[in-house]
């Protein structure tokens, strides 16, 4: 029986070197010292030897369990250093590579226009004020001075919603009355850039769901040379120093009198091309002095007190100064278009 004992010892400290993981070890274990392995097997059959030599066989079989625990212990740890080292050689970094260039996102063309735009007009003494996308017909219309079923309406398609009177404001005129009531009757100068949305059939021009940046100042004595000032101003730091403007009469329900205002072109500097379309002008804005049925909307009496009030689409902006052709590339996820513009 002692003979068996040793050549078991023999075999199983030499399987033990061979066990090369964590998992060998474990299976090693089973195999040898577990409830089924062969030295426990021994250890059970120990009451079927005589009675002298069971204490002899006993002592050494729990000997030889001491000794093999032991092995088993410090080729675990070893494995485990090794495991250990080997992870770290096969994840070790060649700092001497050259790096991995990362790739870099940019804003999107509508807000690189917007936040040059608001940045010119907030240096004139703007501040930005925010107002809602989802607006009621009477911000978006009635207040504004659009009489109700009148065909202004119809200048531009509405999105309306299932709750009614709720709709998608149509231009971020409204928060013209949004920032009237909150700060009447202080004097104000606001931008309000925001999505406006409107029915529209979707051309190289026209998109559903575009951006635009209104204008309010409200104040004593603001006259129309204020206004003529304040866009020249902003025409010469948007589209170059020595730009010209003109203004052309229009109407809008909110304005008296109203005006669409044009830059000389960016182009072809007035002489006419394709962009201009041979006039020599580029329409950028519309604009005009408040009404004063919608200063008394708001809060201010338009005896006392007079205002501008003034609106242009960023993407439009956006396209005429950086030559794009088509105003649905902006939403329609080019990479390639979003990377080059
Ligand atoms: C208005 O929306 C007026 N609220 C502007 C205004 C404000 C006038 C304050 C007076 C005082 P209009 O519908 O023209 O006006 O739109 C203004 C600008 O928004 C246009 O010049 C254009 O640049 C842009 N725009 C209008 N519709 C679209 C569209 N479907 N897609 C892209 N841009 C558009």
């Amino acid at each position: 029986m002692n003979g068996q004992l040793e050549a078991l010892q023999q075999e199983a400290l030499a399987a033990l070197t061979a066990a090369q993981s964590l998992t060998e070890t474990e299976a090693w274990y089973h195999e040898y010292l577990g409830r089924k392995g062969r030295l426990t097997a021994i250890l059970r059959s120990l009451g079927q030897l005589s009675k002298e030599e069971r204490p002899l066989v006993g002592k050494r079989a729990n000997e030889i369990k001491e000794a093999l625990e032991q092995a088993l212990k410090q080729r675990q740890e070893s494995v485990a250093a090794e495991e250990i080292q080997r992870t770290l050689a096969a994840e070790a970094v060649d700092v001497t590579l050259p790096g991995r260039r990362p790739i870099l996102g940019k804003l999107h063309p509508t807000n690189q226009a917007m936040r040059e735009m608001v940045e010119i007009l907030k240096q004139m003494g703007f501040q930005v004020f925010d107002s809602p996308e989802v607006e009621t017909d009477d911000y978006n219309f009635g207040l504004l001075n659009f009489p109700p079923d009148h065909p202004a309406r119809e200048m531009q398609d509405t999105f309306f919603t299932t709750r009614p009177n709720v709709i998608l404001r149509t231009h971020t005129s409204p928060g013209q009355l949004h920032a009237m009531r909150k700060y009447a009757p202080e004097p104000i100068r606001v931008i309000l850039p925001g999505k406006c949305y409107r029915n529209e059939d979707v051309t190289a021009r026209s998109e559903m769901m575009f951006y635009q940046i209104e204008g309010l100042a409200i104040g004593h004595r603001i006259t129309f040379s204020d206004l003529k000032g304040t866009l020249l101003n902003f025409a010469n730091q948007m589209y170059g120093e020595g730009r010209k403007i003109r203004f052309r009469k229009s109407y809008f329900p909110f304005t008296e009198p109203s005006v669409e205002v044009d830059v000389d072109c960016i182009l072809c500097g007035g002489a006419g091309c394709r962009l201009c379309k041979q006039t020599g002008w580029l329409e950028i804005l519309g604009a005009g002095m408040v009404h004063p049925v919608v200063l008394k909307n708001g809060g201010y009496d338009p005896a006392v007190f007079s205002g501008f009030a003034f609106g242009m689409g960023i993407e439009r902006q956006a396209m005429l100064k950086r030559g794009v052709d088509d105003i649905r590339l902006f939403y329609s996820n080019d990479v390639r278009f979003l990377a080059r513009v």
